[in-house]
C-alpha cells in the first residue's frame, strides 16, 4: 500500500464491563488494539491505559485509553470496521451510553473533517474537546496533533480542559 493513500487516526478506546473470557476493562482494550492489527490496521503508537469515574448515568468506573493507527480505509469504512469488532466484543446495543464492553470512537483523522449523516459519523469526535477521558491518553501519544475546528493541539487542548 502506497504511503500516500494511507490515512492516520486517533482512536479512542473505552470499557466499564469485564468481558466473560477476556477478563477485566483494561484487558479487554489490549485485546480490541490486537484485533485492530489482526484487521490489517497499522497501530503505530498506544497510550497507557487509564481509570476514570464515569461521566454520564453508568455507575461503574471506566478504562480508557487511545492508539494512534495507518489505515487505508476512509472514515466510513473505519466506522464500519470499529462497530463490527464492537459487536464482537460483545457490545450491547441500545441504551445510550449504558455500560459497554467496548466503546471505539474516531476521535481525530489527518484528513481533517468528516461529517456523513447516514451512518451518522462527525471527525472530530464532536464532543472529545473538553473530555479529560480522551484528552489525557491521547496526550500520552499525540500532544502535537492539532484539531482542524479549533486550531488547538491535544497538548493545548488538554490544558484547558484541566486548568479548573
Ligand atoms: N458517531 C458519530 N461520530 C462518531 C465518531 N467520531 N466516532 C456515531 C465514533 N462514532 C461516531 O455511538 C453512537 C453513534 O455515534 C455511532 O453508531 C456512530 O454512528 P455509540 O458509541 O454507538 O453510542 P454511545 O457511545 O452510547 O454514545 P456516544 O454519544 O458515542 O457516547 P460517548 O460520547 O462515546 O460517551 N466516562 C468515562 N470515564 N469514560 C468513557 O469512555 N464514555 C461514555 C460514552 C460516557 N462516559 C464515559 C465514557
Ligand atoms: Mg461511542
Amino acid at each position: 500500500m502506497a504511503e500516500a493513500s494511507m490515512h492516520h487516526y486517533l482512536i479512542a478506546l473505552g470499557s466499564n464491563r469485564r468481558h466473560h473470557r477476556i477478563g477485566r476493562p483494561d484487558k479487554v482494550l489490549a485485546a480490541a488494539l490486537l484485533a485492530l492489527a489482526a484487521d490489517g490496521q497499522d497501530v503505530l503508537a498506544v497510550a497507557p491505559v487509564i481509570e476514570t469515574p464515569p461521566i454520564g448515568p453508568s455507575l461503574r468506573r471506566y478504562a480508557n485509553g487511545a492508539a494512534i493507527i495507518a489505515s487505508p480505509l476512509r472514515p466510513d469504512a473505519l466506522l464500519a470496521l470499529l462497530k463490527r469488532l464492537e459487536a464482537r466484543f460483545g457490545r450491547r446495543r441500545g441504551q445510550r451510553w449504558s455500560a459497554r464492553t467496548l466503546d471505539l470512537d474516531i476521535i481525530l483523522w489527518s484528513g481533517g473533517s468528516w461529517h456523513s449523516p447516514s451512518p451518522l459519523l462527525i471527525v472530530p469526535h464532536p464532543a472529545y474537546r473538553t473530555r479529560d477521558f480522551v484528552l489525557r491518553p491521547a496526550l500520552a501519544i499525540a500532544p502535537h496533533w492539532r484539531d482542524p475546528l479549533t486550531g488547538l493541539t491535544i497538548a493545548q487542548l488538554h490544558h484547558r480542559a484541566t486548568r479548573g
